[in-house]
This record gives C-alpha cells, structure tokens and sequence, in this order.
C-alpha cells in the first residue's frame, strides 16, 4: 500500500471506531477523506492541525423526545434530532427530515456533507441536519401539525437566525415549514428567519421551491457545455417525485429534454412519450395535495409501473438520481454505463453507493456531478432567503433565479479548476470535495486551536 491508502485507511479505522454502526456516516466521511488525505500529504499545517479529524466530529448532536397525540387520543413518541456539524463559515444551515429510516447516523451523513455543499454555494453557512424517524405518510393535517408543534417546541431552544437555520428535507416540505415557523414564532414572540422553506407571505424567497431540482438541471447544463453538448433532445431518467425530483423535471422538459420517468417507495412509471407539462402538474397535485402513489399515473395517462424497482435500466442520455440515498448500486450503474448514459447529475443525497461510483469513475466517458455540488442550488437560494430575511425584502423571481444560476455556474467553476486532470478529464467529486473543504479550514485554521 502506498503511504496515502495507508494514511486514508487509518484515518477511516478512527472514524469506525468513535462512530459505531453508523455505516451512511463512515460511507459519507470516506468518499471525501479518498480525495482530501492525498490533497493535503504535501499541506502539513492541515495535518498539524487535525483539520480534517476535527471536520468529522459533530460541533454538537442534540436528540430529544416527541411526544405528540394523534387524532384517535393515542400517544405517540418519537425521537428528534439536530446535528449541528460545523460552523466555521456561518450559521449551521441544512434540512429536516421526516422519514422512519431516519437514524443519528443518516443525519450525520447528511450534516457531514452539507458542510462541503454550503462552503460551495459561496455564501456565508455552516453545516447542520436535523429530522425524525416521525412517518408522515398516512396522518391527517392535524396529526402532521401538532407533531411538528411538539418537535419545534425542543428544537426551539438550539436553533436561532444567527445560531442554525433549518429547513425542508424529504418528508417536510411547504406545509410542515408553515407549521413550525408558526410555532417557533409563537414560543419566542419573534419574526425572524429562522427557517428557509418559508411560504411567500411569511418571509419565503420566491425560487426557493423549485430552487433544488431547477439547479440540478442548471449542473447538468453547465457540465453538458463544458464538453460542448447540451440537454435538447435528450432522453433523461429522473427517479423520485418529490419536491426536487418534479421541479427536475419542470426544468427539463422547459430545456427540451425527455423526462420518460420518475418513482416513489413503491416503484417507478415509464412514458416513453415523455411527460409534459401538463402530465407533470398531474404528477405534482397528486403528491404534494391528494398525497397518493406513483402508479395511479398509468390510469390516467398510460405507459407502465414497475412495481419495487428503481428506473436505471430504462436506456437514458442523462440520469438524475432525485429520491434518497444509496439508490444507485453497482448493477445500476453498469446498466446506465451498458446503455450509453451520457451523464448523471445527483439530486439526492449521496444517492450513489462507493462500489457504483467506482465503477462510473473508471468509465471515463459518463460524466458525474456529485450531489453535494449538484443539488446545492436549494441551499443556495436558502441562503438567498436568509438574506432577504435581513434586508426585509423580497426579490423577484428573475432576479433568484438569476442568482441560483450564478451560484450553479460557481460551482461548477470550482469543480473543474479542482478536479480537471492533465488530459482534461474532469473528476468532478475530487473537484467538489477539495473546493468545499478549503473554504472551511482556512476559517478553522484562522480560529486557532478549538
Ligand atoms: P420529498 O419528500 O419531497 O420526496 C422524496 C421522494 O423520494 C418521494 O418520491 C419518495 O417516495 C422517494 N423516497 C424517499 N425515500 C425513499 C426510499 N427510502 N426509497 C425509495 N424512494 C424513496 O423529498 P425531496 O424531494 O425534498 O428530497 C429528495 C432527495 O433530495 C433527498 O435525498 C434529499 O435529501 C435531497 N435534497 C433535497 C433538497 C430540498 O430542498 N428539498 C435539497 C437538496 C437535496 P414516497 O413518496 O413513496 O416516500
Ligand atoms: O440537503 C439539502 O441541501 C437540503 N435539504 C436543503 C437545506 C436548506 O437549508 O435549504
């Protein structure tokens, strides 16, 4: 072994042992520590500091209790989180999630990569996660109301407009944000940017619901051009239909491309005709309002579900991963490699597993923009949000969007001055990693030892 595998595989065997059995945290850590530990052999004060060690220890993890009623007079408790990751650069900012499969070690993960993802947007953010193993599926209004009450009402007391400033994730989107500002502002009698998310009327930023699944499209774009292509006409395979898995798909079709699929837990549908616009609004009132399944769509308009199956091996130009974590494997991958796959622009979180990122990797010719550059634009207008917030203004939609452009278009600046190697080939997750972690040791390391 040489002397970086070595120092990586120490570095990993330390991070194993003071975290154990969190695999989507070390899974996490790793796919950054492969491009950090060699980048910094040669940088001893990153070393001398123990930067990198002290990027991986949680600021602070706080978990409470959540005690809520449900319509019947049950009581129900669940257990909430908030992993404030690091702060160096700014406020912790990230997303809560609502999902049962939500453990300490998903929101490490995912608080451990916001890090990087908000060093990148450029604007001032630290990193944080919060979220609950609450299952909204199947509660009424006011069953979702009163548990994100009884949730706001601990988290009330760690969070803050300069302290951390959560927001939606899967599973908490415009109607759980209304439900928790409201109470945040009833507990502290204050009105302030203590969420992004937020609806128009209280203090929202306009963009900020399709800003995630419009920038992974935006990336998508930028990596097309820089190797002198473009998204008209292509056939894309988006999974997911959710909040950044449909505005995905908005934006494409709105750039000529066609979207032949999208899924949910239950399995994915296929139009080979594409969606349209109007398909999609469909799609959009199905979810967010009737809150129903993916496959009521073939009813309606036709094409095919597959039930318990992810979309990858429906032959695409470009693919967008837009549902949850590790729904790439390496059988996914090489069947996106097999059928020509141009591309892939990550909208979820760490959406590919090590084994088929390895695999793409060692495919020179599919391009591969890693989620937390990729779907960094919601972020990115969060942030816009929190500035408004400031100002006590609100932008137009073209001036955000505009905005989100600009930021898209940074990062993927950073990514290729980062990751471009002597033949050009652009390794876009070396590019993200290293531009992600400068900004943040250079902070650590101005603070002195802490
Ligand atoms: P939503 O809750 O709006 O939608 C999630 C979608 O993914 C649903 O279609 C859901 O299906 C599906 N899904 C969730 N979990 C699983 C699972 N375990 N297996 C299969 N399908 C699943 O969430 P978002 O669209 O907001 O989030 C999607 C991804 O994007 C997540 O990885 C999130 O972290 C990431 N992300 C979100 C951002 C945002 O601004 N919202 C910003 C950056 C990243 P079903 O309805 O059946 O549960
Ligand atoms: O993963 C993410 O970047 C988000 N869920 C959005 C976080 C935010 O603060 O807008």
């Amino acid at each position: 072994m040489s002397h970086q595998a070595d120092d990586l595989e120490q570095f990993m065997e330390g991070v194993r042992r003071r975290n154990p059995g969190e695999p989507e945290f070390h899974q996490a850590v790793h796919e950054v520590a492969m491009d950090i530990i060699p980048y910094i052999a040669d940088k001893q004060v990153y070393k001398d500091l123990m930067i990198l060690e002290r990027m991986t220890e949680p600021d602070r993890i706080v978990t409470f209790r959540v005690v809520w009623e449900d319509d019947n007079g049950n009581i129900r408790v669940n257990r909430g989180f908030r992993v404030q990751q690091n702060n160096a650069i700014g406020p912790y900012k990230g997303g809560i999630r609502f999902h049962p499969t939500v453990t300490q070690s998903v929101l490490k993960f995912l608080a451990f990569e916001q890090v990087f993802k908000n060093s990148l947007t450029g604007l001032p953010m630290g990193g944080g996660k919060g979220g609950s193993d609450f299952n909204p599926k199947g509660k009424s209004d006011a069953e979702v109301m009163r548990f994100c009450q009884a949730f706001m009402t601990e988290l009330s007391r760690h969070i803050g407009p300069d302290t951390d400033v959560p927001a939606g994730d899967i599973g908490v989107g415009a109607r759980e944000v209304g439900y928790m500002f409201g109470q945040y502002k009833r507990l502290m009698n204050r009105f302030e940017g203590v969420l992004t998310g937020k609806a128009l009327e209280f203090g929202g930023s306009r963009i900020r619901t399709e800003a995630t699944g419009y920038g992974v499209v935006y990336m998508m774009d930028n990596m097309l051009r820089h190797h002198g292509e473009s998204i008209e006409g292509k056939t894309c395979v988006v999974s997911g239909s959710g909040n950044v898995a449909t505005f995905c798909a908005e934006k494409l079709i709105e750039l000529g491309g066609k979207v032949v699929t999208l899924s949910d837990s239950g399995g994915f549908i296929h139009d080979p005709d594409g969606f349209t616009q109007e398909k999609l609004q469909w799609i959009m009132d199905l979810k967010n309002n009737r809150r129903g399944r993916i496959e009521e769509y073939v009813g309606e308009f036709g094409g095919t579900f597959h039930a318990g199956q992810r979309p990858w091996n429906v032959p695409c130009d470009l693919a967008f991963p837009c549902a949850t974590q590790n729904e790439i494997e390496l059988a996914d991958a090489e069947a996106l490699i097999k059928n020509g796959c141009r591309a892939i622009s990550e909208g979820a979180n760490m959406p590919s597993t090590p084994e088929a990122i390895h695999a793409i990797q060692a495919h020179r010719e599919l391009l591969h923009a890693p989620s937390k550059a990729a779907n960094a634009g919601g972020v990115g207008v969060s942030g816009l949000e929190m500035s408004q917030n400031s100002l006590r203004l609100q932008w137009t939609r073209e001036e955000v969007d505009e905005r989100l452009k600009g930021i898209i278009a940074g990062i993927h600046e950073q990514m290729v001055t980062y990751g471009t190697a002597a033949d050009g080939h652009v390794d876009y997750f070396k590019g993200a990693n290293i531009a992600g972690f400068n900004k943040v040791a250079s902070a650590m390391i101005a603070y002195g030892v802490m």
